[in-house]
C-alpha cells in the first residue's frame, strides 16, 4: 500500500531529478558561453589542405566540411571551426602562428610588458592598464587603438581596460615586402601575414602573459576585446582567432572587418576590396587573388563570425556612412548567427546598427547599456541579457538573397563514428575436387 511517507519520498526523488536536469541545462548554457582555456582548441583536428578557390556568388555553407559532407552534431563544430580557421588564414588574413617558444612579461596595476623569443629572434611590446574601482582580480577588455570604445563605460562595470597599440606589433604605412613591428621582427619583414592577424597574435601574447601572471590583478579567463574602424577589423580578428576571448565587440569595422566580402562590390559606396587590401597591408598577401572576384573565395566573413561562436559577440555598425559597408555587415552577422543558433547559443550574438549619430567612431548613448550588459553577461557573469538584432532600415541586408543552404538541427551527442570496416569473412572451405 502507498503510504503518505512513500508518496513524500517519491515527490522528493522526482524533484531531485528535475533539479539535477535543470542544473545540467544551466551548466550547459553557461559552458556554451564560456571561453575556451586555450587559444585554439582544434589543433588536433584533421584539416584537409585543399580549400581551393570555388565559384559561388552565395555565401559558402558554414556547416559543410571541406570533404563535402555536412556536420550533424554540435560536437562536430569544434573541428569544422578548425577548417574555417585554416581557410581564413590561407585566403584572407595570412597565417597567425601559435604561441612562440618563449613568452615572458609582467602585469602590474598600470601596465603589461610582453617579451617574445622564437627561432633566435626576439621582440617586446607593452600595453597600459587601467583598473576599475574595487578589488581584483578583474576581468579585462583589450581596447585596440585609441578611439571608439568609451573606456569609462567599460570600467564602470567593474572590468579593467588594457589599452593595446596594435601598431607596435604590425605597423601601418609599410609596403607588403617590408612589414614592420614586433610580429615581423619575429616572423620576418616579408611574412605574407597581414596586419590584422599580426595584431591578433599580439593580443594573444598579452593574454599569455596575463595567464602566466597567476591572475592576482587580471583574470585571463574573463577577457574581452573591442576597437573601432581599422581597430574594429582588428578586434574582430582578435576574437575570432583566440578562443580565450569571452567577448568580442567590433565597432564600425567596414571592409576587411565584419562585412561579407561578397557583398562589398554590390554595396553602393562601400570601401572596395582593392582599397581594403591596398590602403594598408591589413589582409594577408594571398587576398590579392580575390579583390576582383570574392565569389571565388572558399570562405566569407560570416564564417569568421561563426569562429567566435558560441562565445559572446556584439557587433556595432554605423549605417550613415556608405564606406562602412553596414549592409554587408548585417548579412555577415545574420548568416553567422545561424551557426550560433545551431549550437544552441543564439542568445550570445548581438548586432546593432540602429544608431542616430552619423559620426564615425562616435561615443554613442545607444550602445552604452548593451555594452555594459555584454560585459556583465560574458565577463563578470552577473547578467544574462538576451542577444538582439537591431538592424537599421538604412542598411538592412537580406540573408535569403545570400544563402542557398539551410540551418541544420545539430544533435547534442557526439557524432556516430563511421562504421569500422569489418575484416572480410573467411569464405567457406571449398571442397577439393
Ligand atoms: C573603417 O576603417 C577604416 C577604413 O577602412 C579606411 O578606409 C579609412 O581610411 O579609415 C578607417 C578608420 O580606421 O578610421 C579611423
Amino acid at each position: 500500500m502507498l503510504t503518505r511517507s512513500h508518496l513524500r519520498a517519491v515527490v522528493v526523488a522526482f524533484l531531485a531529478v528535475v533539479l539535477a536536469v535543470a542544473g545540467v541545462a544551466v551548466a550547459r548554457t553557461t559552458s556554451l558561453a564560456a571561453a575556451a582555456a586555450v587559444e585554439d582548441d582544434g589543433t588536433d583536428c584533421p584539416v584537409p589542405g585543399s580549400g581551393s578557390p570555388i565559384a559561388s556568388s552565395r555565401l559558402p555553407d558554414p556547416f559543410r566540411k571541406v570533404a563535402g559532407t555536412r556536420i550533424t552534431s554540435k560536437s562536430d563544430w569544434r573541428c569544422r571551426r578548425a577548417e574555417i580557421k585554416e581557410l581564413a588564414e590561407r585566403h584572407v588574413y595570412g597565417d597567425k602562428p601559435g604561441k612562440p617558444a618563449s613568452v615572458t612579461g609582467t602585469v602590474s596595476s598600470s601596465g603589461i610588458t610582453v617579451n617574445v623569443a622564437h627561432n633566435g629572434r626576439s621582440a617586446s611590446f607593452s600595453a597600459s592598464v587601467q583598473l576599475p574601482s574595487g578589488t581584483g582580480p578583474f576581468p579585462a577588455v583589450i581596447v585596440l587603438g585609441g578611439f571608439g570604445a568609451d573606456t569609462a563605460t567599460i570600467r564602470a562595470t567593474g572590468a579593467a581596460v588594457i589599452s593595446y597599440d596594435p601598431l607596435a606589433v604590425g605597423r601601418e604605412g609599410t609596403p607588403r615586402t617590408n612589414k614592420q613591428g614586433a610580429f615581423y621582427s619575429i616572423y620576418g619583414a616579408t611574412s605574407s601575414t597581414g596586419l590584422l592577424a599580426a595584431w591578433a597574435w599580439g593580443a594573444s601574447r598579452i593574454i599569455d602573459v596575463v595567464e602566466q601572471s597567476g591572475g592576482s590583478i587580471l583574470r585571463a579567463d574573463a577577457m574581452g576585446v573591442t576597437g573601432c574602424s581599422r581597430y574594429g577589423k582588428g578586434a574582430f580578428a582578435v576574437g575570432a582567432f583566440d578562443q580565450r576571448i569571452a567577448l568580442t565587440m567590433p565597432i564600425e569595422s567596414g571592409s576587411a572587418g565584419v562585412p561579407i566580402l561578397r557583398g562589398i562590390p554590390g554595396e553602393s559606396g562601400a570601401q572596395p576590396l582593392s582599397s581594403a587590401y591596398g590602403e594598408q597591408p591589413w589582409l594577408g598577401d594571398a587576398f590579392s587573388a580575390y579583390t576582383g572576384n570574392p565569389s571565388s573565395l572558399p570562405i566569407d566573413t560570416h564564417e569568421v563570425v561563426a569562429m567566435v561562436a558560441p562565445r559572446g559577440l556584439f557587433v556595432m555598425e554605423n549605417p550613415h556612412i556608405d564606406w562602412l559597408a553596414a549592409r554587408s555587415g548585417s548579412v555577415a552577422a545574420l548568416a553567422g548567427a545561424e551557426v550560433y543558433k545551431a549550437l544552441g547559443a543564439g542568445e550570445n550574438i548581438t548586432y546593432w546598427s540602429d544608431v542616430s549619430d552619423g559620426t564615425h567612431c562616435a561615443s554613442r548613448s545607444e550602445w552604452r547599456t548593451p555594452l555594459q550588459q555584454h560585459i556583465q553577461k560574458f565577463l563578470l557573469k552577473t547578467g544574462n541579457a538576451a542577444g538582439t538584432f537591431r538592424i537599421s532600415s538604412r542598411k538592412a541586408g537580406n540573408l535569403a538573397e545570400w544563402r542557398d543552404w539551410q540551418t541544420p538541427t545539430l544533435t547534442d551527442g557526439p557524432t556516430t563514428p563511421p562504421p569500422t570496416s569489418q575484416p572480410p569473412t573467411t569464405p567457406p572451405p571449398t571442397t577439393p575436387p
